[in-house]
């Protein structure tokens, strides 16, 4: 028994500063969510939560019924327990407010509640990502400017994995650790401790369906990646079409994943406040780094809640060379 170590003890354990308590009872209302949310994915072809809601979110995408499900889990669990002061979701056209009649704290969240999800009735993994924030100013909190920060001034940030096992990772700007969700138990363990990107990367990962949307400069990044035209690279291509499984694979694993602007997107596809700057903290925590092909995802300052961004994750060296030949391409 002596390896069960859960978030909390790990926090108390190993990151004293935040067990003060608001920070570690908020990882644990968003570990609530994971379990909830977790348990629905788990039985989806049982109940009646597989397929289209028939509805569309903000972005336009056919919403699912689990995403509808993720994102008001999320919500009710963390809306009345005065640790947050706003909340912002990509189901969510604007800002999400703390109902007059909760108190509100200094914390402001921001979240992806099912991205991938698209995929759930292929049984594919998907995740929710999220984000936090302080509150920029403590007597005019919960207002939209709370939500448009850079990613630079996370204070965290994680993901859930619904996959074969249900995996919440995440970081506080002190190292990224994973906890493995034990149904037996209905507790997230500690399963993965520290996580740091291999020295050798192993994978690319684009969608290769655009490939006649790509600029000249991806077009070449993908070569060199593919160790043609004089790269000592020669990775395998892996891509699964969800960016929590993608990113996930890559970070274990070694790789870059990316999701470039295209003729048709010209801002890529993923948007920056709940994925793209969510995760680029975590990849930096692992030694790694995000860029949207010209400067870093940390930097940006988001204009607008749902503001798409072309995303290149991973490995430091593999990204800072699209820099390169997006530079020498302009
Ligand atoms: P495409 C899922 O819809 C998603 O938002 C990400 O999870 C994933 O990385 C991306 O879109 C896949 O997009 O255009 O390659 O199907």
């Amino acid at each position: 028994m002596e390896n069960l170590v859960t978030i909390e003890r790990f926090i108390l354990e190993n990151q004293p500063e935040y067990a003060v308590g608001d920070f570690t009872y908020l990882l644990y209302d968003i570990a609530l969510a994971a379990k909830a949310i977790s348990a629905k994915a788990n039985r989806a072809g049982l109940i009646d939560i597989l397929g289209r809601a028939g509805t569309s979110n903000v972005q336009g995408e056919q919403q699912q019924k689990l995403d509808i499900y993720a994102d008001q889990v999320i919500r009710r669990l963390c809306d009345h327990t005065g640790r947050l002061c706003v909340m912002a979701s990509e189901e969510n056209e604007s800002i999400i407010p703390i109902p007059e009649k909760y108190p509100k704290g200094r914390y402001v969240l921001v979240y992806d509640p099912l991205d991938g999800s698209s995929n759930i009735d292929a049984n594919v993994g998907t995740g929710t990502i999220f984000g936090i924030f302080r509150c920029k100013d403590w007597e005019t909190r919960g207002r939209l400017e709370d939500c448009l920060q850079p990613g630079r001034d996370l204070v965290a940030a994680g993901y859930v994995l619904y996959g074969t096992s249900t995996l919440l990772v995440y970081s506080t700007g002190s190292g990224v650790h994973g906890f493995t969700l034990d149904p037996q138990l209905g507790e997230f363990l500690l399963s993965h401790k520290a996580i740091m990107l291999p020295a050798q990367p192993k994978y690319y990962s684009v969608n290769h369906g655009y490939q006649s949307k790509w600029s000249v400069s991806i077009q070449k990044y993908v070569r060199w990646l593919q160790g043609r035209d004089g790269s000592t690279f020669g990775l395998s291509e892996r891509y699964i079409g969800s960016l929590v499984a993608d990113f996930h694979r890559n970070l274990l694993d070694g790789g870059v994943f990316f999701y470039p602007a295209l003729d048709h997107k010209p801002a890529g596809k993923l948007r920056l406040l709940y994925e793209a700057a969510p995760l680029a903290f975590l990849i930096k925590q692992a030694g790694g780094y995000a860029s949207d092909g010209e400067r870093a995802i940390l930097d940006i300052t988001p204009t607008s809640l749902h503001q798409r961004v072309p995303l290149f994750i991973g490995d430091r060296k593999l990204v800072e060379q699209v820099e390169y030949f997006n530079r020498r391409e302009r």
